[in-house]
């Protein structure tokens, strides 16, 4: 029967049967002959980058691995923005809001591009020796994108040496996203061969232990992490490999250079700031907003006279400001603004940008060399494999997301290493309003950030944990799990206790109840109304407002007299505003920024006096939520007394 088929198929349709093959033919090229990516979201097929290495029967290595041409005259070379039609912009919020960053825009850029060189020309003509330590680069990701992924592992392939990128490790923290999978392992197999590896995590295991898991199976002299949306740029390997050589105990960040989530577009730096003013018309500078931030189409241009006089043949009305470069007064070292950040903290435990402190500008010989940085941002790191693990790799009991980065930067510190920022290294980096993934981790209630904030406090801020604890009081006395491992580390390693790191590395941080005359909760007793910021941002200028006290169990109702006679909080200063002379209203402001505005003298029990306009704090028919006003001083007025949680006896 079935041969009788095959016959009458064979010989009597012959010709069909050849149409049928044909078709069958057609159907697999489509499908394998070519090389065409298909968006993940919209099933098309789109731009490819070109791959010479294609379809060759041997295992890609590292001799055989070559970097594609890039694609001329595709969207997003050079690191320019990427504009979507009419078309493809519907319904892009549904996109936005499940990946926070624009996967349609990424999906039309090649996945092998060109960029701006953001270095300093300095750094373009800088030799390294040939024999440096080997690197791995490892790469975790959870729910991350095609296009964004295999953008960074091409950036990282082509943009390093071939002999000192060791491999590509990528760590797959169970993804949900169908294309990362089998897929993802078939095109590296193909594509990259033995240069890259794919580690499957058994479990979920959260950014901080997937980053442990992917070092510990690395073979590279130093281990490199970057997050799965990132572009290495020109030279970026060579320098921090350089300085590991020099230095096996320093763990380098290279400068983050800004990705925009919505156009792709690849900015030099990414902290940039714009000129202010604050109500007492000073000026001031604030960070870019995003609104700014977002619109612009592409990044810096290097030479310092062309985009001015370019810019104003386009648009006469506009008034060009050249981005400001400092030169130190001590040495004439040059440091440009991009790279004009160090990392910082809050008492919270978030990590924060604050501007390159003088002490540190002033020590640089040369403006490219690597500088000391209090803190990391967390995501893009080099450190020599070994001691990496020496001093401790991260702990293995911190979940998903949050805090591993300071807590790195504490260790390595007080552990007699050093943490460095090297400007010859850059990095874009897709900042995401937001993560595509659930942030909830098994222990601490899903807090994940609250609890493995606690157990870096625990380990190695000493007393100074109270800051913390004054932020976060709902976590006094929750479990924080086992930490003595950690604390074994604290003492193998003889470190340095959390004072010295204040005093030694961040002596520019404002500890809230050392060398103060008084500290806490501010209250009028009469009113029982006490100074707040109201939970605002306190990054920019805010209104000083007044709300019922809270006894001291809000951070928001935390002051500092300082012995500067500062009223202030963490990072900002009571100023006042208004030209009157009898009454005024009190902000809080940047405290370099206040000058002679920002002095107080109060006496226990007594007013506080704003020390320039004579004027006292007042609370006379305010109530919940009204910023706190200054008014001529009456010596007996109920309204204008106030008392300090605590005074200082020293
Ligand atoms: O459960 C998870 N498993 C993962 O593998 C959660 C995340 N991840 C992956 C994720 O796919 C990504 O590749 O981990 C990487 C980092 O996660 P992001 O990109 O969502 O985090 P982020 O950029 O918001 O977070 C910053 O802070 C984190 C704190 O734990 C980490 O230190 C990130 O690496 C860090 N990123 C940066 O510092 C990049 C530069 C930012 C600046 C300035
Ligand atoms: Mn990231």
């Amino acid at each position: 029967m079935l041969t009788s088929h095959l016959y009458w198929f064979l010989y009597r349709r012959r010709h069909k049967f050849l149409i049928f093959l044909i078709i069958i033919f057609c159907i697999l090229f489509f499908f394998y002959g070519n090389d065409y990516k298909v968006s993940s979201e919209t099933k098309k097929p789109l731009d490819k980058p070109k791959i010479i290495s294609n379809k060759r029967k041997i295992r890609i290595n590292r001799e055989t691995y070559s970097t594609p041409e890039p694609c001329q005259g595709c969207p997003g070379e050079n690191g320019q923005g990427v504009q979507l039609t009419a078309e493809e912009s519907k319904n892009l919020d549904v996109v936005m809001k499940k990946e926070f960053f624009n996967l349609r825009a990424s999906d039309k850029i090649s996945l092998w591009r060109s960029l701006p060189d953001t270095r300093d020309q300095l750094c373009k003509s800088t030799e390294y020796p040939k024999d440096l330590p080997t690197a791995s680069v490892v790469i975790v990701f959870k729910n991350e994108r095609w296009s964004p992924v295999l953008r960074t592992v091409y950036s990282v392939l082509n943009r390093s040496p071939k002999h000192l990128l060791n491999e590509v490790i990528l760590v797959d923290d169970q993804s949900d996203i169908e294309e990362m999978g089998q897929r993802l392992d078939d095109y590296c197999e193909e594509h990259f061969g033995d240069l890259v590896r794919i580690l499957r995590a058994p479990t979920r295991l959260g950014l901080i232990k997937a980053k442990n898991y992917g070092a510990k199976n690395a073979t590279g002299d130093v281990v490199v992490f970057l997050d799965a949306h990132c572009e290495a740029n020109a030279g970026w390997l060579e320098p921090i490999v350089y300085r590991i050589q020099q230095k096996r105990t320093a763990i380098l960040c290279p400068i983050i250079d800004g990705i925009n989530s919505y156009a792709l577009s690849y900015h030099r730096g990414f902290s940039n700031t714009v000129g202010t003013f604050t109500w007492s018309l000073h000026f001031s500078w604030s960070n870019m907003f995003s609104r700014i931030y977002n619109t612009r189409k592409s990044s810096v241009d290097p030479f310092p006279l062309e985009p001015l006089l370019l810019r104003i043949k386009e648009k006469r009305s506009a008034i060009l400001c050249p981005g400001i470069d400092m030169i130190s007064d001590q040495n004439m070292a040059y440091g440009g603004t991009g790279d004009g950040s160090v990392g910082g903290f809050w008492w919270s435990l978030h990590f924060n940008w604050v501007p390159i402190p003088g002490r540190i500008r002033n020590a640089k010989k040369s403006r490219i060399d690597p500088y000391p940085s209090p803190t990391m941002a967390g995501g893009l790191l080099a450190a020599h494999r070994e001691y990496f693990f020496e001093i401790g790799g991260y702990d293995d009991d911190m979940e998903v997301w949050g805090g591993e980065n300071l807590e790195i930067s504490f260790r390595v510190w007080m552990c007699g290493g050093s943490l460095e920022f090297v400007p010859c290294s850059r990095v874009g980096h897709i900042f995401r309003p937001g993560h595509p993934y659930n942030m909830t981790g098994e222990k601490g209630k899903g807090d994940v950030h609250g609890r493995n904030s606690m157990r870096l406090a625990e380990v190695w801020m000493d007393d100074y944990k109270r800051f913390y604890y004054m932020h976060r009081h709902d976590l006094k006395g929750k479990d924080f799990g086992d930490v003595e491992s950690r604390r074994e580390i604290r003492k193998r390693l003889n470190c340095h206790s959390f004072k010295w790191y204040l005093d030694n590395v961040f002596p520019e941080k404002f500890i809230l109840d050392e060398n103060v005359h008084a500290y806490g909760e501010v209250r009028n007793p009469s009113s029982s109304l006490c100074l707040d910021t109201l939970g605002r941002d306190e990054k920019g200028s805010i209104s000083l407002s007044i709300f019922s006290c809270q006894n001291g169990v809000s951070a928001n109702q935390y002051f500092s007299l300082s012995k500067k006679d500062q009223l202030r909080r963490e990072d900002t200063c009571a100023v006042a505003l208004g030209q009157d002379s009898d009454t005024m209203t009190v902000s809080l402001s940047p405290c370099d920024y206040a000058g002679s505005n920002q002095k107080w003298v109060h006496e226990k029990r007594g007013s506080i006096v704003h020390y320039p306009s004579k004027l006292c704090l007042d609370v006379e028919g305010l109530s919940n939520n009204d910023q706190v006003k200054l008014r001529k001083c009456e010596p007996n007025k109920l309204s204008q007394k106030w008392l300090f949680e605590h005074y200082s006896t020293t």
